[in-house]
């Protein structure tokens, strides 16, 4: 089933055609930002340089660093009066990522989301229930628009209390679900102990982390539901940019609002389809805040092969990162945040380690946080308030409840050379 047939199949010269006048507006609108302008400028690159798709290659790369420094409407290529709506994302230290859409940039976004739920047999029949968190992070309202959109009944749940979630699917039958994995994974169990079989579920749409085929396996029995990878970022507008189509061998990218690249991370030279690097994106219908040649941090690769469902490009399921982002309950966690809060708390000594582990089935991030000498002598109650205020001021910039223990100054292990402070044991229990 197609949203948009006609777009979603587009091939050939006709495709090209329809990205390099999308390109070259992006490249256009991107003028609009003074970073862009400057970089265009030192590159002596403008729109009139793109003869063909290729050509992107002419074009500087964006750092997740560069829209840090342009905190927090540098990015903005409009008025703000024309800014409907606004996300963030974590950024690298203490202030977030902004996200800004305009009308226009809501309803592509939202067409985004319904050609893709249409893609897994989605229709205005089912009953939706969006189980992720509806504030600034981008699943909530993306994936409501879009299913709105396709006319289907939306439950907008959210997050949390779990068994009331079991309740409205059972009661509402619900078709079709969207959360993260792992939240689907603890929706299973206590659907398990509740005694219920959440038999109208048909349909699971689960992203915004890395999740492994083995999970795919265990949550199609558990929920007994077709499973579906969703991939998408804030900067790329939020969910949608990829989706699993029904053959779920890759996921499909919207060629009409994407160019992708796939480069090594360390030299930034441009790799073949089937070669394993970091994803690019360049979107090519951005009004609000154009991007040029993201470096997404994500690493996948290009699959080249004819998809039997008609539809464009697509790249493999994505595993890891070049970078030290770490996703925690689908929330980015960057070590260089984490590092921020402790700086500057006084009590706070030289060195600290992060532990990530999967307690069933969900992500729990430890971290041991060594404390001056003068400090650690306390009372025991002057440590534990110490803790809170760690736990506390983690909370308000990582937006995540972490553990936190302290250790004694010097009790954490030295490095010569690049400090490793993050174990992440999660590997094989994904
Ligand atoms: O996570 C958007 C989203 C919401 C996608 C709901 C899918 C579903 P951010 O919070 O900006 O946006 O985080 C983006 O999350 O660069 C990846 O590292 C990771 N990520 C997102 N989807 C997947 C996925 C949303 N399907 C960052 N598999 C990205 C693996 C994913 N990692």
């Amino acid at each position: 089933m197609f949203w948009n047939k006609e777009t979603e199949t587009l091939k050939g010269d006709k495709l090209e055609k329809l990205q390099i006048k999308r390109l070259k507006w992006t490249i256009k609108q991107a003028e609009n930002i003074p970073f862009y302008k400057k970089l265009l400028n030192e590159s002596k690159i403008n729109a009139i340089d793109i003869q063909n798709v290729k050509d992107i290659q002419k074009l500087p790369f964006t750092k997740k660093t560069d829209l840090q420094g342009g905190y927090p409407f540098g990015f903005l290529a409009v008025q703000k009066k024309e800014i409907v709506r606004i996300h963030t994302t974590s950024g690298t230290t203490g202030k977030p990522t902004v996200v800004g859409y305009t009308k226009q940039d809501i309803e592509n976004w939202s067409e985004l989301i319904a050609r893709n739920m249409t893609m897994v047999g989605l229709t205005a029949d089912d009953t939706f229930q969006n189980a992720v968190n509806y504030g600034l992070f981008t699943g909530g309202l993306g994936f409501h628009y879009g299913a709105e959109k396709i006319g289907m009944t939306v439950i907008p749940s959210g997050t949390g209390n779990t068994k009331r979630q079991i309740e409205m699917i059972d009661d509402f039958g619900v078709t079709a679900i969207h959360c993260t994995p792992s939240y689907a994974m603890h929706l299973a169990e206590v659907a398990e102990t509740m005694n219920t079989k959440l038999k109208t579920l048909k349909t699971g749409m689960f992203g915004a982390e890395p999740w492994s085929d083995n999970m795919r396996k265990n949550l199609e029995s558990k929920l007994d539901l077709k499973a579906y990878d969703s991939y998408g970022m804030s900067e790329m507008y939020g969910p949608g940019a990829a989706f699993e189509c029904q053959e779920r061998t890759g996921l499909h990218f919207w060629h009409d609002s994407y160019l992708i690249e796939i480069i090594d991370p360390d030299t930034g030279e441009v790799l073949e389809p089937g070669q394993k690097g970091e994803l690019v994106v360049t979107p090519l219908v951005k009004e609000a805040m154009p991007l040029l040649r993201y470096r997404t941090g994500d690493i996948t690769m290009i699959l080249e092969d004819e998809c039997p469902c008609g539809r464009g490009p697509k790249i493999a399921r994505l595993t890891g990162r070049s970078d030290d982002m770490l996703v925690i309950r689908g929330i980015n966690v960057f070590p260089s945040q984490i590092e921020h809060v402790l700086r500057a708390i006084p009590e706070v000594g030289e060195q600290f380690m992060v532990y990530v582990d999967r307690e069933n089935h969900l992500d729990e991030m430890t971290i041991e946080v060594e404390i001056k000498r003068e400090f650690f002598k306390g009372e025991l109650s002057d440590l534990e308030k110490i803790q809170k205020k760690i736990i506390h001021s983690l909370k308000e910039i990582l937006n995540v409840r972490t553990k936190v223990s302290l250790v004694e100054p010097e009790s954490l292990p030295r490095f010569e050379g690049k400090a490793k402070r993050v174990i992440d044991k999660r590997g094989d229990k994904l």
